[in-house]
């Protein structure tokens, strides 16, 4: 094996190989025979060396001005951008989605970059007068010190990058702990981090389990803020293990998202809609369509219309530029999205199209699975109900506008939702009633734009957002500042009565 497909862990600015003397090899998902690299299989005592690492750097990246922090991430977004292609081509390789989208998940890296680059020159407080005679009030954004990060597999860079640009605009300092099934993104975008100027110590990278990193790098009194991205059941873990030492949690968690199609909407765009939402990604985005609702005059011909070109979707290996959908990630991924569709044949769903593992040539090397639709799906299903994150969709039907929204609300997630109409007042009264944190009108679920709050209600998230200016307030809190220039002791509401 030739030594640039070893990966190791990066801290204090060195590329190390974990004190555990295990590695873990990455496979591509679409060809299993293809070795995609070699990573640590890190322990605790790395987890403690990054922690360390980032505590000392810390000290210093605080105090570097915010616009000169700017000017390194400019020069990150400008290399990320140079190299998007072949990061691009890694990601595909690791975990399968097609090249079109990984590229775009570069973009979205880059678009983050850039944004929280020209934040260094912002990171706007506020001045407001006094209650007081001669005296001055301001308010100012401070950094928390070290941030850990727990990244998942389906947006290997950009969610990195949601999570790292801000905090380092901010001043704080990083550790990531990427995907087990991703980590050649993280090493790229770390990689080109460290050769653009950060700091040694300001970004550190450590791979491995979750089961084995997790709690070190949470239970750690020197992290400040743990953000994280992956299933609600284990951000409930993450939760409660920040709330003993009052630990910053940031979590996005999972989705159950839905689009409502009215009897006025566009029938082939509300169906472009469906087909992008729920079976780009391989179904594998939190925001990805799993539930569509359609008006029950127009429920055949857009079923029929849907199920037409799912049927002809290609899926293969992302690589090839002809392919629609790539595999989904790995074998634990295939064992539950089969789960679920035996779990919809029983309840009653009715199958309309997929259903089964790929099998034949290419498709035995990998983790291919048909684009699957059940039509008559009802509130009571489990597959209405939980996350099954692949290619399923469950179509369902209603008759009024008010049944739609209440469907739509009948879920314990909350992170998006989209309607088709061409009726204005039944997609700002959607817009309202639904209780999501993204929604789109004629749009589908997914496809958020960086310069947007990002994150969801209910069990999605726990009330902070991602990306746009919401993601200072994760990485930085306020400062209130009152400059007394009178000469004399003042006090408020006492003195000024
Ligand atoms: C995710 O699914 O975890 O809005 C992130 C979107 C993408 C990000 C998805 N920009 O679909």
């Amino acid at each position: 094996m030739s030594d640039s497909n070893i990966h190791k862990n990066f801290i204090n600015g060195a590329w190390v190989e974990s004190k555990s003397g295990k590695t873990y090899e990455n496979r591509n998902p679409a060809n299993t025979d293809e070795l995609v690299g070699v990573f640590q299989k890190s322990n605790a005592d790395d987890v403690k060396m990054a922690i360390d690492a980032a505590s000392e750097a810390y000290k210093k990246w605080r105090l570097v001005p915010a616009p000169k922090r700017g000017e390194i991430l400019y020069r990150v977004a400008q290399r990320t951008l140079a190299e998007k292609e072949s990061t691009s081509r890694d990601m595909t390789r690791e975990m399968g989605k097609i090249i079109k989208e990984t590229r775009g998940d570069v973009q979205e890296a880059i678009d983050m970059t850039f944004y929280m680059a020209g934040e260094g020159r912002r990171l706007y407080g506020m001045t407001t007068p006094s209650e007081m005679p001669n005296k001055f009030n301001m308010t100012i954004r401070q950094p928390l010190g070290v941030c850990a990060f727990i990244t998942p597999w389906n947006f290997p860079m950009a969610i990195p990058a949601w999570k790292m640009m801000p905090a380092l605009i901010c001043g704080n300092t990083v550790v990531i702990k990427p995907a087990t099934d991703t980590p050649l993104s993280v090493v790229n975008l770390v990689r080109i981090c460290a050769e653009e100027g950060i700091p040694p110590g300001v970004v550190n990278m450590v791979t491995g389990a979750g089961s084995a990193l997790g709690d070190p790098l949470i239970k750690n009194p020197a992290v400040r803020v743990v953000s994280f991205t992956g299933s609600t059941a284990v951000g409930r873990k993450v939760s409660e293990a920040c709330a003993s030492t009052f630990k910053h949690a940031c979590l996005e968690m999972g989705g159950k998202n839905v689009q409502i199609v009215m009897d006025d909407a566009k029938l082939e765009l509300a169906v472009d809609g469906a087909l992008w939402g729920a079976f780009g990604t391989t179904g594998q985005r939190c925001t990805a369509t799993s539930r569509v609702i359609c008006h029950k005059d127009i429920l055949d011909k857009f079923t029929a219309a849907l199920a037409e070109r799912v049927k002809k979707l290609k899926v293969g290996n992302g690589l090839d530029e002809s392919v629609e959908m790539g595999p989904v990630v790995n074998q634990q991924q295939v064992d539950t999205i089969l789960e679920y569709i035996e779990i919809g044949k029983k309840e009653g769903g009715k199958l309309l199209t997929g259903g089964e593992r790929l099998t034949g040539g290419a498709y035995d090397k990998g983790y291919f699975i048909q684009p699957t639709i059940f039509g008559g799906v009802t509130q009571d299903m489990r597959i209405w109900k939980e996350e099954i994150f692949g290619p399923v969709l469950g179509i369902g039907s209603f008759s009024t506008l008010d049944e739609a929204i209440a469907m739509a609300n009948d879920t314990p997630y909350g992170l998006s939702a989209s309607i088709f109409t061409q009726d204005v007042n039944r997609a700002y009264t959607a817009m309202r009633d639904v209780y999501t944190g993204i929604f789109y009108v004629n749009a589908p679920t997914i496809g958020a734009e960086t310069h947007l709050p990002f994150g969801g209600t209910k069990e999605t998230g726990n009330g902070h957002r991602e990306a746009s200016e919401a993601a200072l307030d994760v990485f930085s809190e306020w400062k209130s500042v009152y400059v007394d220039f009178s000469g004399s002791l003042q006090r408020p509401q006492i003195d000024n009565q």
